[in-house]
């Protein structure tokens, strides 16, 4: 086997430099809430594969379920051949997403594409062209969710002409925006809205309910409530991007229900596949069933493997009520940054998605620096952290759901020793 140094030499001459890794350790196994690397050295895993293995790496009964699928089939095309794991996948994301109105789910590969497909229903349904869209928001990196994506590097940067008909609104951020309330940051965004774009023009208001690569930035509370009402009351399709938030990763299935919305649409990937790449969009059927038969699909959405793990992850999610451990997870990680100086703006998020957002002391100026010098301090003691934040300034925390307190105890220490030394 080759080391992590001979692998990265190999790399260098052959992948793109366009991508990128956080660490260059190359790892060779994983399971529950660690990672090991080809040289044998274990870490403890805060970044879960940007809110993925919610369920834990190989988690058992998504390995169980993907080794009797393959067997099976590996691949029809759902719209050749269709098969029942898809069908149940949609049963599940209608039983699971909040509105117990009609509703109808479709699957495809990843977020950016589940994104773009809601906003391919959303303007089929209303005959509008406009899509409404927020400060700091992440959607993608295809070219119309680079469009509805905020932060120019490294997502948009030369990567243009965008998508058009897409309009930036301001966000909730309750650190950065003076302290605006819910429905003082609303009516703001409500204004621009109505002043550059016209209500009557938008097919759809797009949000993240707490921003992923953004910050984890959390709206005050009232906001999104005021968004989606407005929203209904101009006839536009309310989008929740639950791509980052959903299934479990904040203490409920989706964020939505911490402020008890009920999307139109939402959009899920990432958690849902257990570790197997596959998105969906969910929502009202009048919406979902607007699009002509043969107007959605692709060749490997709800790929049978992929559908296979979803319905284990979720099962897995049920059985051990991930749903209250990320709310545990959440209080641990919350309690234990509590105190960690001055330099600590704000220790926020729900469930287990938190994030410190890091400022030089006594403003709220934004400490880029530190935060890498932070996050590097953290890899080098074997703790797997990401960073986010339009301002590079905030180090965020997604351990798997079900790590041990054991190895949860285990990352704080180092995360803390990384911020008090
Ligand atoms: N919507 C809310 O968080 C993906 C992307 C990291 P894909 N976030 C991680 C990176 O640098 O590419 C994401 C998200 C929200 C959409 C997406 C896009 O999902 O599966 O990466 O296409």
């Amino acid at each position: 086997m080759s080391s992590s140094e001979e692998l990265h030499k190999r790399r260098l001459a052959v992948v793109a430099k366009g991508v990128g890794s956080v660490v260059s350790a190359y790892v060779d196994h994983a399971g529950g809430g660690t990672l090991t690397d080809v040289d044998g050295r274990e870490w403890i895993d805060f970044a879960s594969g940007i809110a993925v293995t919610n369920v834990g790496n190989a988690a058992p009964k998504v390995v169980e379920a993907v080794r009797a699928q393959v067997e099976r089939f590996t691949h029809t095309c759902f719209m050749v051949a269709p098969y029942e794991s898809y069908v149940a996948v949609c049963e599940q994301l209608i039983e699971l997403t909040p509105g117990t109105f009609e509703k109808r789910a479709a699957l495809f590969n990843s977020g950016a594409e589940a994104v773009e497909n809601a906003v391919k229903i959303a303007r089929h349904a209303t005959g509008r062209p406009a899509v409404v869209v927020f400060d700091h928001a992440y959607h993608g990196r295809t070219n119309l969710t680079m469009a509805l994506t905020a932060k120019n590097m490294p997502y948009k940067h030369r990567f243009g002409p965008f998508a058009p008909e897409v309009y930036r609104a301001p966000m909730s951020y309750p650190l950065r925006d003076g302290g605006l309330s819910g429905a003082e940051a609303a009516r703001r965004a409500v204004d621009v809205i109505e002043k550059q774009v016209g209500g009557s023009n938008v097919a759809a208001v797009l949000i993240e309910p707490i921003q992923g690569e953004g910050g984890f930035v959390v709206p005050a509370p009232g906001f999104l409530p005021a968004i989606a009402a407005w929203a209904k009351a101009n006839g536009a399709v309310f989008i929740a991007d639950e791509i980052q938030t959903g299934f479990g990763r904040t203490g409920q299935w989706f964020a939505s229900e911490h402020e008890g919305l009920e999307p139109d649409l939402i959009t899920t990937a990432k958690g849902m596949g257990g570790g197997l790449p596959i998105a969906g969009v969910a929502g009202r059927a009048e919406l979902m069933d607007a699009v002509h038969a043969g107007g959605l699909g692709g060749t490997y959405g709800g790929n049978p493997v992929a559908c296979a793990a979803a319905l284990a992850a979720i099962e897995t999610m049920r059985e051990l009520d991930l749903n209250t451990a990320a709310q545990r997870i959440g209080a641990t990680l919350t309690a234990a940054l509590a105190d960690t100086g001055p330099g600590v703006a704000e220790v926020r998020g729900r469930g287990a998605m938190i994030a410190i957002e890091l400022v030089i002391p006594g403003t709220i100026e934004p400490d880029p620096t530190r935060t890498a010098a932070v996050s590097k301090a953290c890899h080098e003691a074997g703790l797997l952290t990401l960073t986010c934040g339009t301002y590079g300034n905030v180090l965020r925390f997604l351990p798997p759901l079900v790590i041990s307190d054991e190895d949860l105890n285990r990352g704080i220490d180092i995360l803390r020793r990384a911020l008090l030394t």
